[in-house]
């Protein structure tokens, strides 16, 4: 039988119903800790195919393993809770009953065949040993030991005084209805001894009277609880008892149910046994025949708190109870979200943000929601506005940012970031590998120049200065000027990409006065070297300054901060990234060999 002292438990997860771990576990563990306990009583948690740790704030070991090797190892553990599916309860349940040490199986899942749970019973019976469930909550021995969910947060265990013995012995069928139970208990009496639910089930492993029976031989228990529901004839066995006189401390009992007869038709309440059937079944008539044996029943179930603080109290009266002595549970720390969900506290924030927020129905961009983001049209122009400058710009600006993506994606096999790409993709190495080899070299001198020549550009032209003495001034300071100069670009062979992003901007934008300035700057460096055109960087830069000054969307201190902050070169990294990425796939798909540079090609000297 079981009795009060220390239980240690396995915990079993069986196949795939890991979030119970999470509900479930940290519970048990937690418990101990209002019971001054140096130790969890958790033994260990069976859970076939997980490894690792998990955390707790109680911390004990999680052994990945069949029951057998288990309970070997943990030979003092002698209640197994189970917690696996009702897909797989039973076969768990059975390999647990079959172990010698273990004396308790309590099976939380809900819906094990009926079939699958008689055998369990039977081979329980035969065995000397306790199922308690199937469809159980739990139980609990005040400030010994719980079995699953039972009795709710750590707060409510407390507000109950479940962290200490009382007097009073409980067991009911209903979970949900064990906690409130529990509550009502705690305020008119010194509290629980023991609370059991055996679960709703047509076939519950342990029955009422088993338990009622248990209870009258513990002597720190001075009185017992019932709480039945209609349905089934299991409170008829504790009738019986009651009739035989094998109960002889005071029983409180009601059965709930009894507006089933309100009903026209037959009624299934929530628990697979709790269904009204013939009138032996009902709940008036159990509660009838317990009233007959002698159990203390009230006429309702809000009388019920009343019949069990009159029951206690004349137990008191009468020298029987003296009542527990109350002692201060230690403060349990609460977790810090729930006291920042019900307002208890404030924690400063790590981290800000302010363009997405994908917390509620579905992600935002800038307060713009995902379905008007793809209703409405939006392309990657619109979301890179939203994303990156936290606004909605008109549609000549995002279609300019789609062509600018669409223009830099690629400059063939030759430039710096594709040539390492493909070098990298040919030494093997994978995808987000080959591409930050490529990224990596974008800088001031190859696609990286966009903010500087925005920077420079328009510092020029705000301060007026000709192009002649803007470029004599870089000269001076040894800067080159950004967005001016280009490999194989020439004042005779002219960057396409220049052009048609002039030509855009010349038949959409409202202003183009910092582009024309980039292009006079342009004729003066062409002037010098024939090689000193104004290249793609230099044209976005200086067309970038356009919108951001023409669309009448940025402030001018918004202007500045962007233009100080760089944002410019991220349109490259963006766009680039396309190309790089079709530059890995093409040399995987060409399965191409580990690039050497040839000993020509390098000019080997002292
Ligand atoms: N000189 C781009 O130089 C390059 C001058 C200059 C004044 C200048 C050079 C440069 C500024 C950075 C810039 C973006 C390194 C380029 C891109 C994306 C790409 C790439 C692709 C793609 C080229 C010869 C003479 C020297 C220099 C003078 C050169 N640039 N003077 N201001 N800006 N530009 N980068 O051809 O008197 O002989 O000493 O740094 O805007 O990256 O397609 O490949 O899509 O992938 O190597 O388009 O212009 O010229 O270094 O031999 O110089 O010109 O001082 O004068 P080069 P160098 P001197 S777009």
């Amino acid at each position: 039988s079981l009795h009060h002292g220390h239980w240690t438990t396995l915990l079993s997860y069986y196949t795939g119903f890991l979030q119970l771990q999470a509900a479930s576990h940290p519970a048990h563990a937690r418990f101990r800790f209002p019971l001054r306990e140096e130790t969890p009583s958790v033994a260990g948690i069976i859970n076939p195919g997980a490894e690792g740790f998990q955390k707790l704030f109680f911390g004990q070991e999680e052994i990945a393993i069949l029951i057998e090797v288990a309970c070997a190892a943990h030979p003092t553990a002698d209640v197994f809770i189970n917690f696996a599916s009702f897909r797989s309860a039973a076969v768990s349940s059975m390999a647990a009953l079959k172990q010698p040490t273990i004396r308790v199986v309590a099976i939380i899942a809900e819906g094990v065949p009926e079939s699958d749970t008689k055998q369990l019973i039977a081979y329980a019976r035969s065995n000397n040993k306790v199922v308690i469930g199937p469809a159980t909550v739990g139980g609990i021995q005040a400030g010994a030991f719980k079995i699953g969910d039972t009795a709710g947060t750590i707060d409510n265990i407390i507000a109950c005084k479940l962290y200490r013995p009382g007097s009073v012995g409980f067991v009911s069928k209903s979970g949900g209805m064990s906690n409130e139970l529990y509550n009502t208990i705690a305020r008119v009496t010194d509290g629980i001894y023991e609370g059991i639910a055996i679960g709703g089930d047509v076939f519950p492993g342990s029955t009422l009277s088993d338990h009622v029976l248990r209870f009258n031989n513990i002597p720190q228990v001075k009185m017992m609880v019932v709480l039945g529901e209609l349905g089934g004839r299991d409170e008829y066995s504790l009738v019986e008892a009651l009739k035989q006189g094998k109960v002889t401390k005071p029983v409180v009992a009601w059965v709930s149910g009894t507006c089933a007869r309100l009903f026209k038709s037959e009624v299934q309440f929530g628990h697979a046994g709790a269904k009204s059937g013939g009138e032996m079944e009902s709940a008036q008539a159990k509660n009838q025949a317990l009233k007959d044996a002698g159990a203390v029943v009230p006429t309702s179930y809000e009388a019920f708190e009343t019949a069990i603080k009159e029951t206690f109290q004349k137990l008191v009266e009468e020298g029987k109870i003296t009542p527990v002595k109350e002692i201060k549970p230690p403060q349990i720390p609460e977790d810090l979200n729930t006291a920042i969900k019900s307002g208890k506290v404030r924690a400063p924030t790590h981290i800000i943000s302010t363009i997405s927020d994908d917390r509620g129905e579905e992600p935002c961009y800038a307060g713009v929601p995902m379905s008007s983001i793809v209703e409405q049209g939006y392309g990657v122009g619109d979301v890179i506005s939203l994303l990156w400058f936290k606004r909605s710009l008109p549609r000549y600006c995002t279609h300019f940012i789609e062509i600018c993506i669409m223009l830099c994606a690629d400059h063939g096999p030759c430039v710096s970031g594709a040539h390492n790409t493909i070098v990298t993709a040919r030494a093997g190495k994978d995808l987000v590998s080959s591409l930050v080899s490529g990224l990596l070299t974008i800088g001031p001198r190859f696609g990286g120049a966009i903010d500087d020549a925005a920077r420079y550009f328009k510092d020029a032209y705000d301060r007026g200065l000709t192009p002649y003495e803007f470029v004599e001034s870089m000269k001076k300071k040894g800067i080159r000027v950004p967005g001016i100069g280009h490999r194989i670009k020439r004042g005779d062979n002219r960057d396409k990409r220049v052009e048609l992003l002039q030509l855009f901007a010349r038949t959409h934008f409202p202003s183009v006065k910092y582009m024309e300035y980039a292009v006079q700057v342009e004729t003066y460096t062409l002037s010098k070297a024939n090689n000193l055109v104004l290249n793609v960087d230099g044209a976005i830069g200086s067309l970038f300054l356009d919108l951001l000054a023409g669309s009448g969307m940025f402030t001018k201190p918004e202007i500045d901060e962007i233009v100080e902050i760089g944002y410019l070169n991220g349109l490259f990294v963006l766009a680039r990234s396309i190309g790089l990425i079709g530059h890995t796939f093409d040399q995987k798909r060409l399965k191409q060999p580990l690039y050497r540079h040839p000993w020509e090609d390098v000019l080997y000297t002292k």
